[in-house]
């Protein structure tokens, strides 16, 4: 939302005067200068101060050529103050998550050839909002970190030397706060402040094609019609005319990419003073070439061109141009040309470390190169528009882009049912930036208005109705481009076959929607969960046959130094540590498996590509980053993850043998995991054959692999690919400690280490005290932590696994072993509640009653058996005869 300050209307008689001598003069000169428009970048030379300007200074200093800027920070646009999110359980120390007011102050000199024409400041974005000054003359206030805007800087400008001060402010919403009704004024990321996209100058002349319509590039150009022989495509040009009335040409011409002109028209129109017209026009393309996704992304050039009386070109804008049509059905989902398409995709934020959200162009290249590699063949720009350049690469490569307005949970501010107008205001003025700004893009298939609005919920806030502005939102993008769908990203609804709870429902208010769901991950904290993704999805399509249905999010944490033995050994810490990167892979299996044979979609999108800022978040091995990328937040490691869906997706061939950074293994017998587009690969261990294993749904894997003590090379080879991996073992030959449970091993400080839980079959893995965090915790969660009596080492209670019936099956040479079970009651007190037997192999059934034997509920006993290898596993089933059977450790240790 941009307002000019610098209009005619408030600009003292002198000045007027002066500008029109300037006027004059400038017109005279025309002739003899270099017509067009020129853009200049801003980079360089930038001083910055964060906060409010110290000392005495009043605004009007500040922003005045004379203000003494020498003692504040020499920066270079594009350029955040903040800085956060690190792999380490702390914040790191050079952490800023200041958020305020900082302004930026730069010298520059106006191009000599600027005299007589129009001058406008452009601000690719400013986070989140942005006052501008030049030369102490106040030019515009922007709102909303995302979008582009322009200021007519014609008017303060001088010939030589300027100085142009911007204050930007991120404040975080709050009630009476700067950025309150600033949308987003929620998010599970962090809104960097700074000018973190770049600020440039640009110079016209007096006639010229618009610059102030909403950041847009004042050419829109619309396919009306399309088939083999032909294409239509309608061009509407917004041009502006400061100086004096008269006859222009206007001159619009598509090239292929050979640059060969395929199509033009010429117009002769007039420009009355001061106003704007707006003038269409319609070129036809012979045998049109489509713009076709990664087959075949071609790209035709639009160019229009304003012409003054003496042929010269005053003006001249490029754009993209592509010829394609999309369309969502809600049985064949994404149709592109006619051609249905399952959109594959990944969320991307525009962030990564240290940088924060000032991004280079070479940032963006590699984001685009990864993606690309994935095999993904469309990106989801959660949760906002974000910088040109990318919406470039996707043209060029043939991504297709779900762009976003950056709306997020919240319809309104807490304590509010309705959507403040203001709010209102701020949504729909971003809305307009964004689709105006992006509309060119053949990338572009769908425009979001929002995501997971009415979150409320979990937020214990006021029930907001968000309907009339979602409503309002779809009228504004259906008013603005009738040709795109829209759609919404939906979290919170009731799941298919439940009964109405009265909750709002957002699905309906765009054309499609997109169910973010984390089956697997949040929820039941239980990673076989994610196979059910597909059934629900099944589920809503049933319920809404008429409805467009994607998934706009789905994933899991995954930190790169975590690792677990057997990712349903126990639950997931879904918002806290550790966070294995197995079960972020094995969610992404499940989840990908469910979904692919569902036809009807329209598509899903991964959640999220790369790791990414969130303050709210200290999880996995990290601080202040959301682990769910499958590329870590400093794009060097690409995650297990990552290769499964290179696997899955790209026609490349891949080969990846998984678990490579868990080296140091816990336990000797291992399950060797790989991903494959091959049918089948072999494996070999220190040059030993161990076999081949087929590759259906990418994954292929070799059971109950033994690594030899000391270090294990694998190697695998399949579809002409190899991989190869190291895995060392060091621990006994002859013993196996196990935490039951638990997703992750130990070390104890005095004794053995164990392996995360592993050879079970049956149960649950349960934890005692479940992560606490105030912001998410839940009541039960916040109840003092639980602790066993009498547990010497406190961490071998700390979690357990129960049922009625299950069996632990340990590989282990055959011989006698003394086995150690340890154990808790955590629910009953009295004895008599539970009671189950333990049948080792080769051994006498055990009957325990733990609170019998401990003496009470919470208190720590130990069971000792007696147990024969045979065959090389090592055998204990856990039967329930009053309720269920329970463990929390086991130990075997030869006799
Ligand atoms: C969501 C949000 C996204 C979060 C993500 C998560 O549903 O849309 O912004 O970051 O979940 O990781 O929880």
């Amino acid at each position: 939302m941009t307002h000019d300050a610098n209009t005619q209307g408030n600009m003292p008689m002198l000045k007027r005067i002066v500008a029109l001598t300037v006027l004059i003069f400038a017109l005279l000169g025309t002739s003899a200068m270099a017509a067009g428009r020129t853009e200049t970048t801003l980079a360089d030379g930038w001083r910055f101060h964060l906060g409010a300007v110290a000392g005495d200074a009043t605004l009007a200093d500040v922003t005045s050529d004379g203000f003494d800027d020498a003692s504040w920070q020499q920066v270079a646009v594009p350029h955040s103050w903040n800085k956060l999110g690190n792999y380490a359980v702390t914040r790191r120390s050079d952490a800023n998550t200041t958020r305020g007011i900082g302004w930026y102050r730069l010298r520059f000199t106006l191009p000599g050839n600027a005299t007589g024409k129009r001058v406008y400041l452009q601000f690719d974005a400013a986070s989140i909002i942005a006052d501008v000054w030049l030369n102490g003359r106040k030019l515009g206030h922007h709102e909303g970190a995302f979008t582009r805007f322009r200021l007519d800087a014609t008017d303060a400008v001088r010939t030589g030397a300027n100085v142009l001060a911007v204050r930007v402010d991120n404040s975080k919403p709050a009630p009476g706060s700067s950025t309150e009704f600033i949308v987003p004024i929620s998010g599970d990321f962090f809104m960097y402040g700074g000018l973190y996209r770049p600020v440039s100058l640009i110079v016209t002349e007096q006639a010229h094609i618009d610059l102030l319509d909403h950041g847009g590039p004042g050419v829109y150009a619309h396919v009306t019609a399309l088939d083999d022989r032909l294409a239509t495509v309608a061009v509407l040009v917004r041009l502006r005319n400061r100086g004096m009335p008269g006859a222009y040409t206007l001159r619009t011409g598509v090239t292929d990419a050979q640059g060969q002109r395929v199509a033009g028209s010429e117009q002769r129109l007039r420009l009355p003073k001061g106003g704007n017209v707006d003038h269409g026009t319609t070129l036809a393309i012979d045998k049109p070439r489509r713009w076709n996704g990664l087959d075949d992304p071609y790209l035709y050039s639009l160019t229009v061109e304003l012409i003054g009386r003496d042929g010269m070109v005053l003006d001249r804008v490029d754009q993209p141009l592509g010829l394609r049509t999309v369309a969502v059905d809600p049985n064949k989902g994404f149709v592109l040309n006619g051609r249905t398409m399952l959109l594959r995709g990944v969320n991307r934020h525009q962030d990564r470390q240290d940088k924060g959200w000032a991004l280079s162009l070479a940032d963006h290249q590699q984001d685009m190169a990864l993606i690309r590699e994935l095999g993904a063949n469309s990106v989801r720009l959660s949760h906002y528009n974000q910088a040109e350049p990318f919406y470039d690469l996707a043209d060029r490569t043939g991504m297709v882009l779900w762009a976003e307005l950056g709306l997020v949970n919240l319809a309104s501010i807490p304590g509010r049912a309705d959507t403040p107008p203001q709010m209102k205001a701020s949504a729909e003025a971003q809305l307009v930036e964004l689709i105006r700004q992006n509309y060119n893009h053949p990338s572009v298939a769908v425009w979001s208005i929002g995501n997971e609005i009415n979150n409320w919920s979990s937020k214990g806030l006021t029930p907001s109705n968000a309907r009339p502005l979602l409503n309002a939102l779809n009228a504004v993008a259906k008013r603005e481009d009738p040709d795109r769908p829209t759609t919404i990203a939906v979290c919170c609804e009731v799941l298919p076959g439940d009964p109405d709870d009265g909750r709002d429902r957002t699905t309906g208010t765009a054309d499609t929607a997109a169910y973010n769901l984390y089956y697997g991950w949040y929820g039941t904290g239980r990673v076989a969960d994610a196979a059910k993704l597909g059934a629900v999805m099944e589920g809503y399509h049933r319920e809404k046959p008429m409805l467009p249905i994607g998934v706009g999010e789905y994933g899991a944490g995954g930190a790169i130094s975590q690792h677990t033995d057997n990712v349903d050994g126990g639950k997931i810490e879904s918002i806290y540590r550790p966070q294995a990167e197995e079960v972020q892979a094995v969610v992404h299996e499940l989840s990908w498996k469910s979904l692919k044979p569902l036809d009807f979609m329209w598509g899903a999108w991964v959640w999220q590509m790369f790791d990414a800022t969130s303050d709210l978040r200290e999880e996995g091995d990290s601080t202040d980053i959301n682990t769910k990328g499958l590329v870590t937040f400093d794009r060097v490691t690409r995650k297990d993850a990552f290769w499964f869906y290179k696997a899955a997706w790209s026609k490349v061939p891949v080969l990846h043998l998984t678990g490579r950074r868990y080296v140091d293994r816990a336990y000797p017998v291992i399950d060797v995991h790989a991903y494959s587009n091959a049918p089948q690969a072999r494996l070999s261990l220190n040059g030993r054959d161990i076999g081949m294993a087929a590759c259906p749904d990418a994954v292929c894997v070799w059971r109950a692999v033994t690594l030899q003590h000391g270090t294990n090379a694998l190697v695998a080879t399949g579809g002409g690919q190899t991989d190869r991996i190291t895995l060392s073992y060091t621990g006994p030959k002859r013993a196996r400690h196990i935490r039951t449970g638990s997703l992750d091993g130990m070390m104890l400080a005095r004794g053995p280490r164990y392996g995360s839980d592993n050879f079970f079959e049956g149960g649950l893995g349960f934890t005692l005290n479940p992560y606490q965090r105030e912001l998410y915790a839940s009541n039960e969660q916040r109840k003092p932590p639980r602790i066993v009596v009498g547990a010497r080492e406190p961490q071998l209670y700390a979690s357990w696994r129960a049922g009625t019936a299950f069996r632990y099956a340990v590989p282990l040479p055959d011989g006698r072993y003394r086995v150690t079970l340890h154990m808790f009651d955590p629910v009953e007190t009295s004895p008599g509640k539970r009671v189950f037997t333990v049948t080792p192999g080769g051994g006498t059934p055990v009957r325990v009653d733990p609170v019998a034997r401990a003496g009470g509920g919470m208190r720590a006993v130990t069971v000792e058996l007696s147990a024969a290898a045979k065959r090389g596993v090592l055998t204990l089933d856990f039967k329930g005869e009053v309720g269920e059977a329970i463990v929390s450790a086991i130990d075997v240790v030869p006799r």
